[in-house]
């Protein structure tokens, strides 16, 4: 079903690159030839030695050349980017199954058994087939050396996929412009050996490594950083699209809500309302809109531990 190089990295790879060398092999010969020609050209009619102008009424020949020689090359072009493209389009049964959730301005990856991370982990040589799913605007997935690439379109569901064959660490990112911190919204393709990927699969406390899972309010942090929340909000005071959980908990926010500022206190209500239902109120001097509701993703219970995780950083 799917013919592969195994030291490609992925199977797209060389049929990607013969319609890539094709092209740009005849782009190169094109415009050396019509240099080397147009040279001969100005050197060989210039008014010097040809001080009458003549009339040419035309050569058929040369016409039918000069078309059908582009005809054939089109054509070409058009049968290796066919035939790279067509086994895109349709995943092998036996694939394993990743939803890949973007928003405003992370990926999220989910596996069949719930676990959730913010790189792709993959296993080699096992075909894998995601599900695009955007949010909020258009997204679009690309892992160059794997040589696949697709829009995420909000509200249209799309796949694609691919065989990793080889084990490493590539570079995915967001390629379709996406707003303020587009060009932030990049993530780690790991591609490993099958054990580790079983080990990895199978163990539901490695998530995130980043987070140290002894601290309070670690398994917080943890869920955020998957959810992507820290794509807009820092934990260090710095502003970067939304406001900052520095000494968030238990502080009087002014906000905007039906047109009208209002002061509130920030309390576990306020918190809960802030994820589920971010345009209630808004945040005086934030924009509107930005935040989309985190209801179908976020559950009650990882909201407490969110809430715990805020009421870490106070005072420090
Ligand atoms: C796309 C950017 C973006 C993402 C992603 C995002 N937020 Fe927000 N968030 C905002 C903006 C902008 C505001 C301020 C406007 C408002 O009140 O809705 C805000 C407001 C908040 C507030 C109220 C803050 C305050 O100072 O009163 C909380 C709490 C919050 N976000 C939590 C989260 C959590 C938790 C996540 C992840 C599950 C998250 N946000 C993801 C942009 C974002
Ligand atoms: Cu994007």
């Amino acid at each position: 079903m799917y013919s592969t190089t195994a030291t490609d990295a992925s199977n797209f790879v060389s049929t990607f690159n013969t319609s890539y060398y094709f092209i740009t092999g005849v782009a190169v010969i094109l415009i050396l030839g019509l240099t080397v020609v147009m040279l001969y050209f100005v050197f060989r009619y210039n008014k010097k030695k040809n001080k009458i102008a003549i009339q040419n009424e035309g050569n058929t020949r040369l016409e039918i050349i000069w078309t059908v020689i582009p005809v054939l090359l089109a054509l070409a072009m058009f049968y290796f980017g066919w035939a790279g493209w067509k086994p895109m389009s349709k995943a092998p049964k036996d694939a394993i199954n990743i939803t890949s959730t973007a928003r405003m301005w992370s990926f999220s990856f989910k596996y069949e058994n719930g676990k959730q991370s913010p790189d792709l982990i993959l296993p080699v040589n096992t075909p894998v087939k995601i599900k695009l799913i955007s949010l909020d605007v258009i997204h679009s997935l690309y892992i160059p050396a794997f040589r696949v690439k697709s829009d995420i379109v909000p509200g249209r569901e799309k796949m694609m996929w691919f065989l990793p064959q080889t084990v490493g660490v590539f570079s995915l990112y967001c390629a379709e412009y996406c707003g303020l911190r587009h060009s932030y919204m990049n993530s780690t393709v790991k591609v490993l050996s099958k054990e580790d990927y079983i080990t990895w699969y199978a163990d539901s406390s490695k998530v995130i490594t980043e987070a140290n899972s002894a601290a309070p309010g670690s398994e917080g942090l943890k869920i955020m950083i998957n959810q992507g929340c820290n794509a807009c909000h820092s934990s260090d005071g710095t502003k970067i699209v939304g406001p900052s959980y520095l000494n968030l908990f238990g502080q009087k926010q002014v906000v905007i809500r039906d047109g009208k500022e209002v002061t509130v206190t920030v309390d576990e209500e306020y918190i809960k309302r802030s994820i589920y239902e971010p345009n209630y109120e808004i945040v005086k001097g934030y924009p509107k809109d930005l935040m989309q509701s985190y209801k179908d993703v976020i559950s009650a219970d990882d909201l407490l531990k969110i809430i715990e995780y805020l009421k870490t950083l106070n005072d420090k």
